[in-house]
């Protein structure tokens, strides 16, 4: 059994949420160097929210599809807008370590075709939202932290449900499915600080089932 699937606990927390703690660090460097290959062919890029705003955090995907919002709406692509070409594949890496994280809490023959990849800068946040673009929404979504540590607001089903905080540290990977898939959840702020790994920055990858 590879040493990830060694965790010593999991933590309760709604139906349908699983917290694998450091379930992806002993492979943090790869998915790194596999960030970093995927940012030079498609550049992380601030998007433009239908509203006309910009959003704080950088995005760039891999995968068959990747999510991309514009002043038309939020939707998923099969070309980068930026630069007409299909998303980058999406690595074996982060593809098995997805579908090991999602039997791990119980969805097991999880198909990912798509990975959304998400970096913030201090006073970077993501605002309340529920994940609604993806066409089978039977299958969950993996998320991978690494570097600084974040406060994930965990909403419900409603978007003025009271929402739990909960830190989402370097190495860390949520499995969220079921009941939960389709609760508002947001990031915080991000505080400032210094990882030894990454320096001042957060990267979250989701990793879902986008297509039919
Ligand atoms: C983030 N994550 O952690 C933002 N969505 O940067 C998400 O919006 C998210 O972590 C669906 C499922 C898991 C997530
Ligand atoms: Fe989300």
């Amino acid at each position: 059994m590879p040493p990830e699937q060694l965790a010593l606990f999991a933590e309760p927390l709604p139906e349908g949420v699983t917290i694998l703690r450091g379930f992806a660090l002993s492979q943090a460097g790869a998915i790194l160097a596999e960030v970093e290959r995927i940012g030079e062919a498609a550049p992380f890029r601030a998007m433009q929210v239908p509203g006309g705003g910009t959003m704080s955090v950088a995005m760039t995907n891999c995968g068959a599809a990747g999510w991309v919002t514009d002043l038309r709406g939020y939707r998923y692509s099969p070309a980068d807008p930026l630069t007409g070409q299909p998303w980058p594949d999406m690595p074996a890496l982060i593809h098995d370590l997805a579908v090991r994280a999602a039997d791990a809490a119980g969805f097991e023959g999880f198909q990912p075709d798509a990975c959304l990849i998400n970096r913030y800068e201090p006073g970077a946040r993501m605002g309340l939202h529920q994940d609604r673009d993806e066409a089978d929404r039977s299958a969950p979504i993996v998320s991978v932290s690494l570097g600084l540590s974040a406060t994930f607001l965990f909403g419900g089903l409603k978007r003025s449900d009271p929402q739990a905080r909960i830190a989402l540290n370097h190495g860390d990977v949520v499995v969220w499915g079921g009941p939960a898939r389709m609760a508002y959840h947001g990031i915080a702020p991000l505080k400032d600080g210094l990882h030894p790994e990454l320096g001042r920055l957060r990267l979250n990858l989701t990793i879902r089932k986008a297509l039919v």
